[in-house]
C-alpha cells in the first residue's frame, strides 16, 4: 500500500487536484518560478518541509457562514506569487510544498470532525513537515494543536494567535465554536498559558471577563493602540520572549479577521482598525526565523464576502511569506 493510500485509510483526504491556466502552467516563462509551481500534490514524500493541508470547514463559525470556501480561494490566488523573496535576494524556486489536499469532513458533529482533523495533523507532522493548514473557521485551531502535540510530545510549545478577538470563549452547553479554540487549548494543557500571546486584540471586540481569563492564565495580549504605543518590532520582541520560555517549538494562528477590514472584507467577523498586512508579514518573518515553528494555519477566510480577491490573496501572501522565512532559514544553516 502506498503511503497516500495508508494515509487516506486513516481519514478522508480529496484529491489532490490542480487547474492551471495555460499561463500559469509551468515553464511559461521559464526565467519565473511561480508559487504555483512549486506547490506539488503530495506522494509519499517525508520531511522536512512545508507540508499543506486544508480544511473546508465552517460548522463551528459564529458570525458569517462560508469560511469553508477558504482553502481552494487561497490555493488559487499563490499563482500571483513568484517563488523568489527580493527582500533575500532568495530564490527558492527548488524547494517544495507538499499538498495533502483538503481533510473532507462530513460528520455532522464538532467533536468527531476535530478529532479527524487532530489525527491527520498528527501523521502529517509525524512524517517531519511542518504544516501549514488553511481554514476554515477557528474552532480548527484546538485539534490543530492538539495533533501537534500529539505528534511531537513531550516538547512543549509557544502559541502566537494573530486575531482581532481573544478566541477564548467558555464552552456553553457544549457549543463549541469559532471564539472557544484558545481556551480548550490552554484548559487541555496542551500550550501553558505564559506561553501564549495574542496580537491584533480589537478595542470593541471582546468581553471583560475573557479578557481576565487570558491574564489569570499568564497569557498576554497586544491591541492594536498597544502596538501603536510601543512599536513592533518591542511587541515582536515581548511575544518571542514569552512563547520561547521554557519551550521547545512554536507555532502561529493567524484570523484573518486581525487584518483591518480594508484589507480583508472577506472574513467571518470583520473588524475595522486592525492589522496592516506588513505587520502580519513581519510578525511571521521575525517568529520563523528566531524560534522552532512547526506550523501556522490561515483561517476564517470567507470568499462569500471578498471583494476583488482582496482577503484571498493577502492570505495567500501569508502562506508565501512562510514558505519563504521557513526555507531561508535552512538555507542559511
Ligand atoms: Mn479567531
Amino acid at each position: 500500500m502506498s503511503e497516500r493510500n495508508q494515509l487516506e485509510k486513516l481519514v478522508s483526504i480529496s484529491e489532490c487536484i490542480r487547474s492551471w491556466e495555460p499561463h500559469q502552467k509551468k515553464g511559461y516563462d521559464p526565467n519565473e518560478t511561480r508559487m504555483s509551481d512549486i506547490l506539488e500534490c503530495w506522494t509519499g514524500e517525508s520531511g522536512p518541509a512545508v507540508g499543506l493541508v486544508g480544511i473546508p470547514f465552517d460548522s463551528a463559525v459564529i458570525g458569517r457562514k462560508g469560511a469553508k470556501g477558504g482553502p481552494k480561494k487561497i490555493r488559487d490566488s499563490v499563482r500571483y506569487f513568484k517563488a523568489y523573496d527580493w527582500s533575500k535576494d532568495f530564490w527558492f524556486g527548488d524547494r517544495k510544498i507538499y499538498d495533502f489536499g483538503d481533510i473532507i469532513l462530513e460528520a455532522d458533529s464538532v467533536v468527531e470532525s476535530h478529532e479527524i482533523i487532530s489525527e491527520v495533523i498528527n501523521k502529517i507532522a509525524s512524517r517531519g513537515f511542518t504544516t501549514i493548514t488553511l481554514g476554515g473557521d477557528h474552532s480548527i485551531g484546538y485539534p490543530i494543536v492538539k495533533g501537534l502535540k500529539e505528534a511531537y510530545n513531550p516538547k512543549k510549545i509557544g502559541l502566537v494567535n494573530i486575531d482581532a478577538h481573544l478566541d477564548v470563549s467558555e464552552v456553553i452547553d457544549g457549543r463549541i465554536t469559532s471564539g472557544t479554540p484558545f481556551r480548550r487549548i490552554l484548559e487541555n494543557g496542551l500550550v501553558d498559558g505564559r506561553n501564549f500571546v495574542e496580537i491584533g486584540i480589537r478595542n470593541f471586540a471582546n468581553a471583560k471577563i475573557y479578557r481576565k481569563y487570558v491574564e489569570d492564565e499568564g497569557g498576554e495580549f497586544f491591541t492594536i493602540d498597544n502596538i501603536r504605543e510601543i512599536g513592533l518590532n518591542q511587541v515582536i520582541k515581548n511575544t518571542i520572549e514569552k512563547i520561547t520560555k521554557g519551550t521547545d517549538l512554536t507555532y502561529i494562528s493567524i484570523d484573518m479577521d486581525s487584518l483591518d477590514q480594508i484589507y480583508a472584507p472577506g472574513v467571518s467577523a470583520p473588524t475595522p482598525d486592525g492589522l496592516s498586512p506588513y505587520q502580519i508579514l513581519k510578525v511571521i518573518h521575525e517568529i520563523t526565523q528566531q524560534t522552532k515553528i512547526i506550523g501556522m494555519d490561515i483561517v476564517e477566510l470567507n470568499p462569500l464576502y471578498d471583494t476583488a480577491d482582496t482577503t484571498a490573496i493577502n492570505a495567500a501572501n501569508f502562506l508565501v511569506q512562510f514558505v519563504s522565512s521557513y526555507y531561508w532559514k535552512n538555507h542559511k544553516k
